[in-house]
């Protein structure tokens, strides 16, 4: 396996490590002496360093809260004037009512500290238009259009300068629907749009003055490029670049002008990616946009095996809350964060600035990431006191856990090293075992390096983004339920490929079903991109007594780069509600 990508990521990461530290100030002012190139690499190489960053979606969304007319509303909560039809004179009149007087922007900040996050990125406008910062452009802003009167965006990124937390603003480019020629709002504005009208009087206006009213920005996160030109897309990067060549800008901004790849919301790959830097956005429950009614929330020690997950394959975690209309962060999101960052401030080491497995993960059981002479074990689902890991050739020097200091013993069998562990996880949330090496990068054995993908690839329910609502997961059998059938959004187990597979594959589903209620259909299917499967392998849900069994779907998957993703769902099923499918495998046939 070629170790170029991973030596460079090394190399920068120390880099990182060092700047960070020196560096009180997240951003540095531009120095126009560089060129560009070199100050978006600059830039990016103390993102990838970061890891570990809080989204805030907040606007006007948050008073309804889900919820419109007396009527629940279906899907994510800043979405609800879309989804409802919201008239924009209707939703407009939120302002006069938005009153966030428990914002407080040091707490906010705060908590993101608490939590260990290096970076902030908040909505200044989101898809309805609402601009949460004092815009000249429009009254239809916080300062000029709500009862509240201040400028909330001056405090947050203040309080987080302060903190050397990264500052960067989310901006809806072309998805406005209070704007004729905003994309999105067909029930106010049926008539055709023209996209460079609300450019040039809405979108670069304000974002010039994002730019130039918050101090440095680390990035803009810009979101849904729809239909915009590549010139459009390029007068906007240039827009950001002329201003502050420093700040980057996400992939999402479209047409490829972006410094780094986002994946998509909550798509972890399935293996490492790399050739890129990119991030996860990511939720705590099922919106971005507060809720009310939504208290699905994730599981810390799931959050904390995904923030490691993540870290593993070479990305950033982008994870969201979603404060509600007075200002306050949903003490569950609190919670949650708080016991996500006492893990970091015993096993931050494992995360902040450290590289990508060098090793493919053929299961759950662990994920790695590396530092200079140093690989960490990620232990997320215990194996109980016996644990093989295979394919390091390097001398390993010593092992033990992070958390503790207490060595671990091992004995060397070839390219296999098995590890005496306890009966129980030394913490349940994410036991990190250490491994001292004699080298500075580990030496790989042939067949286990991460772009060395075996015959047998098993893609569990704890890796898959969860779409739906309605799906749960089970942490003892590891399995996911509830595929009812819905109306809008179906329930589904999605894997994201991000290139990882390309070939013939059989697959083949471990699930159990309670023989009494076996009989939906089920399909496997492939997708290029958020809408339904081009292909799928169709099957019955046979019972199996509630016990977990493995059974081979008919038909074989022709798996390419382009495909973007693998689903399981029933989406017609009114039977098999309780069907818990714990993982598909995928069974190589060719390449
Ligand atoms: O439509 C938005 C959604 O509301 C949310 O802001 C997410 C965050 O990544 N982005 C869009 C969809 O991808």
């Amino acid at each position: 396996m070629t170790h170029r990508y991973f030596l460079w990521k090394l190399t920068g990461a120390a880099m990182a490590a060092s700047l960070l530290l020196s560096c009180s100030r997240p951003d540095p002012a531009p120095e126009v002496k560089k060129a560009p190139e070199e100050m978006t690499a600059e830039m990016l190489q103390k993102f990838d360093e970061k890891k570990f960053g809080m989204f805030i979606h907040w606007g006007l969304y948050a008073l309804p809260a889900g919820e419109w007319k007396g009527e629940y509303i279906r899907g994510i909560g800043e979405w609800i004037m879309f989804r409802a039809r919201i008239p924009v004179a209707e939703y407009e009149k939120l302002a006069a009512e938005f009153n966030p007087v428990k914002f407080n922007a040091e707490e906010w900040a705060q908590l993101a500290q608490d939590a260990g996050m290096q970076y902030l990125v908040i909505t200044s406008k989101h898809h309805d238009g609402f601009a949460m910062f004092d815009s000249a452009v429009t009254k239809y802003d916080i300062v000029d259009a709500t009862p509240f009167g201040r400028d909330p965006m001056k405090e947050l990124s203040a309080a987080c300068r302060k903190r050397g937390i990264g500052f960067g603003f989310y901006y809806s480019q072309d998805q406005d629907w209070h704007e004729p020629n905003g994309r999105g709002n067909d029930w106010d504005f049926p008539q055709e749009r023209q996209a460079q009208i609300y450019l040039e009087n809405k979108v670069l206006p304000q974002v010039k003055e994002i730019l130039k009213g918050y101090g440095d920005l680390s990035l803009i996160w810009f979101d849904t490029p729809g239909l915009l030109s590549e010139q459009q897309v390029t007068d906007l990067a240039k827009t950001v670049k002329t201003l502050q060549p420093y700040c980057l800008l996400n992939s999402r901004i479209g047409h490829d002008k972006g410094d780094y790849r986002q994946t998509g919301d909550n798509a972890i790959p399935i293996q490492v990616y790399s050739g890129t830097k990119w991030e996860v956005p990511a939720t705590l429950n099922d919106t971005w946009g507060f809720k009310k009614n939504d208290t699905n929330w994730k599981d810390p020690a799931d959050l904390i095996g995904k923030l490691a997950d993540i870290v593993s394959k070479g990305g950033n975690y982008l994870l969201n809350v979603g404060p509600t209309a007075e200002g306050v962060i949903p003490e569950a999101s609190q919670e949650i964060l708080r016991t996500m960052g006492r893990w970091l401030k015993t096993n931050g080491e494992s995360i902040y600035g450290a590289s990508a497995s060098p090793f493919y993960f053929p299961d759950i059981t662990w994920r790695c990431t590396v530092r200079p002479g140093k690989v960490y074990l990620h232990i997320l689902n215990w194996p109980g006191p016996a644990f093989r890991f295979q394919g390091l050739e390097s001398e390993v020097q010593r092992a033990y856990f992070l958390a503790t200091g207490e060595d671990v013993p091992f004995k060397r069998d070839g390219v296999a090293l098995d590890f005496a562990l306890p009966e129980k996880p030394v913490d349940a949330n994410n036991t990190v075992l250490v491994l001292d090496i004699a080298d500075e990068l580990p030496r790989v054995a042939a067949g286990f390096g991460h772009d060395e993908l075996p015959e047998r690839l098993d893609l569990y329910a704890w890796s898959a983004r969860f779409r739906g609502e309605d799906l749960r997961y089970d942490k003892p059998s590891k399995s996911a339920s509830n595929f009812i059938k819905a109306e809008t959004f179906p329930n589904e187990l999605w894997w994201y490929n991000y290139g990882a597979l390309e070939g013939e594959y059989s697959v083949e589903i471990t699930y159990s079903c309670d023989s009494k209620i076996a009989g939906s259909a089920y399909r496997v299917g492939l997708h290029t991109g958020n809408q339904e499967p081009y292909f799928e392998l169709a099957g019955r849900v046979e019972g199996t007594a509630g016990r977990f069994v493995t059974k081979t779907v008919d038909g074989a998957l022709k798996i390419s780069a382009r495909d973007q993703h693998i689903s399981f769902g029933l989406p017609g099923d009114t039977k098999s509600a309780g069907i818990k499918v714990q993982k598909i495998t995928l069974v190589r046939r060719a390449r």
